[in-house]
């Protein structure tokens, strides 16, 4: 039965327009593949291709210049709502042969002069507990509790000013074999804390025991566990996951 909205037409008008959708997709999946290849032969900035890193680039300067403020406060939870169990996260920078007794956090005042701090004297500076939505760059998320000193504080304390007055401050394990460098300012963030406390408890070995990054501005690569040393610098101190192609501000 013929339909009033039913159009006759011939296989001649069939067959064009089935070349016409042919040659539309076949141009495009040229243009697509052609611009493929085009942008992984561009010289490569930091593992990625440069095109890319720009983008990346212009994310970075969206989110520290005009997104991020101190007064952002990540979501705090109850104790009740954290994980009893934490997950437990790379390994990179924790080797075995670490000797957890005579460590002593480093911090990098000026070339040639150094702190050597104790863990005692930094647990006898004031504590913080931050309760928050842990988030991996991997794609999970995890509501865990740690205590420490926060970072504002311990540059108090220690005279930090002027070495905070730089715009990045590096840290890295031991033996240097993780890295991070993170934008002063979101290191200053009330809740950013130098961690030696999970759940009440020292860090285990595998979290960063004696001392590891808590900063919830950040993904948690920045979350540096087992902190050797760390210093302030004007320009961008290498960072571990910066070099393998991620962004190097990883802000939340
Ligand atoms: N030294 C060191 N710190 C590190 C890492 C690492 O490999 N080595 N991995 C980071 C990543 S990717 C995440 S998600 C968090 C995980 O912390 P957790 O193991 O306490 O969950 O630690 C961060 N800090
Ligand atoms: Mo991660």
């Amino acid at each position: 039965m013929a339909n009033e909205n039913e159009k006759i037409v011939s296989s001649t008008y069939i067959r064009n327009r089935t070349i016409r959708a042919f040659a539309v997709f076949f141009l495009l999946t040229g243009a697509a593949i052609f611009t493929w290849r085009w942008l992984i032969h561009q010289p490569e900035d930091n593992a990625v291709p440069g095109p890319l890193r720009a983008v990346l680039n212009v994310n970075e300067n969206l989110f520290s210049n005009y997104i991020y403020s101190a007064d952002n406060i990540s979501k705090a939870y109850t104790p009740g709502e954290a994980a009893p169990r934490v997950r437990v996260n790379g390994d990179d920078g924790l080797s075995d042969d670490f000797n957890a007794a005579a460590w002593k956090l480093q911090v990098v005042k000026n070339p040639g002069d150094t702190l050597f701090i104790t863990l005692a004297e930094i647990k006898a500076l004031p504590k913080t507990e931050i309760i928050f939505d842990f988030k991996c760059i991997e794609g999970w998320s995890q509501v865990t509790h740690w205590g420490g000193v926060k970072f504002s504080d311990f540059v108090k304390k220690y005279n930090l000013g002027s070495q905070s007055a730089m715009e990045y401050v590096g840290l890295n394990t031991p033996d240097k074999k993780y890295y991070v460098g993170i934008d002063t300012r979101s290191i200053l963030h009330p809740q950013t804390i130098l961690c030696y406390e999970m759940n009440g408890k020292p860090l285990p070995l595998n979290q960063g025991y004696p001392l590891r990054l808590i900063i919830p501005v950040k993904y948690g690569i920045k979350h540096l566990k087992r902190i050797g040393t760390i210093f302030f610098s004007n320009t961008k101190p290498k960072d571990y996951w910066y070099e393998k192609g991620y962004d190097y501000y990883s802000g939340l």
